[in-house]
């Protein structure tokens, strides 16, 4: 019977509350500014600006402190950010600029600030996240499986794109597109498909075969891909001449930095010291010390002990955690599948005097 089964539920590893004394520790500090509140004031065609006044420039979704470097004969702005190297100066239109003349002040305060856990800026800088887990050193969307969710990136320098690579920490394989942000905010295309990163910490590399100069890079997660949260430690742009850089800058469609600020009522991220209290009422495959696998519905969670029901018919089974290797979650179609051959596998049995006893 387990022979007819195909094994292909994702694996679920027990290794997480170790992981997480190991990675709890290593939260980074920043070092270049952080984005700041927006004033919601815009700057208007009719805006007087000169050189050196300082304002809000929007970059990724937020909002960033800036100063006027020079006026454009086309109305836009030559801008630099404030706390941030020369190279990273830009024209902008207007619509990206608001006024704030204490925007300066206001990045103060987060240059000193420490990097939020899961904050999308924990996708800059060199990896810090050692081992596959729910680590605050790695950026998190808000919600773990929500459907589309990207991150943006920004390096140093503009380089002729040789390959992105995408240190994935937890829950692999969500990525489903990597584009070059070009001027004006126009995105190429560099790799769409199937993630196959399937182990954590590992990177996806996104190869690039064209010729695409740029420095700021957008990854697309398709979270619904990967249960659970599908979270970045690092993103390294290879140029074409070998060179390297990690992303000095970052934001992000959601983050799990900003659970406490968002409208909706989410339930707290508790890190599960028990993972088998996640998965009650669940289909889970066990697999035993011994080789031994077991199959059912995951009916209650008592210490040391979790009760398994193989069917309505018969009686739960009470297993010893100690005594499990690892489990699999069981996807619902294959369990309908399972179920289905199980009911004909009995029936046939039974129908020849061989039931009901199936295993
Ligand atoms: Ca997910
Ligand atoms: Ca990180």
């Amino acid at each position: 019977m387990r022979s007819l089964i195909p094994l292909s539920a994702r694996v679920l590893l027990f290794s997480i509350c170790l992981e997480l004394l190991v990675c709890a520790h290593a939260r980074g500090e920043s070092v270049n500014p952080g984005s700041i509140a927006s004033t919601g004031k815009p700057v208007a065609a009719a805006t007087e600006l000169k050189s050196g006044d300082i304002l809000q420039v929007e970059w990724g979704g937020r909002w960033w402190a800036g100063s006027v470097v020079s006026l454009e004969s086309n109305g836009c702005v030559k801008i630099h950010y404030i706390g941030w190297a020369a190279s990273w100066d830009e024209i902008v239109p207007r619509s990206r600029l608001q006024i704030d003349p204490e925007a300066a002040e206001k990045t103060r305060t987060t240059m000193s600030a420490a990097k939020r856990s899961w904050g999308p800026e924990q996708a800059t800088g060199a990896p810090d996240t050692p081992v596959a887990g729910d680590c605050p050193t790695a950026w998190a969307s808000l919600r773990p499986d929500n459907g589309v969710e990207w991150l943006k990136v920004g390096f140093e320098k503009s380089v002729s794109v040789a390959e992105v690579r995408i240190r994935e920490s937890f829950n692999p394989g969500a990525v489903s597109k990597v584009v070059a942000v070009l001027k004006d905010d126009e995105e190429h295309r560099l790799w769409e498909g199937q993630d196959p990163t399937s182990e954590a910490p590992a990177d996806f590399v996104a190869p690039v075969t064209e010729d695409v100069v740029t420095r700021v890079v957008k990854i697309y997660l398709d979270t619904k891909r990967k249960s659970g949260w599908n979270e970045i430690d690092a993103v390294e742009l290879v140029a074409k001449d070998g060179s390297r850089q990690w992303a000095s800058i970052a934001a992000a469609s959601s983050t799990y930095a900003e659970q406490g600020t968002s409208c909706a009522a989410y339930q707290p991220r508790s890190i599960p010291s028990d993972p088998f209290g996640e998965l009650l009422q669940k289909r889970v495959r066990l697999h035993l010390e011994g080789g031994e696998t077991l199959e059912g519905m995951l009916t209650a969670n008592r210490g040391n002990f979790i009760e398994i029901k193989r069917s309505n018919e018969q009686a739960a089974l009470i297993v010893n955690k100690q005594k499990i290797v690892y489990l699999e979650t069981i996807e619902k179609r294959e369990a309908s599948v399972m179920g289905w051959l199980e009911r004909l596998v009995s029936s046939i049995l039974q129908k020849i005097g061989m039931g009901p006893a199936l295993r």
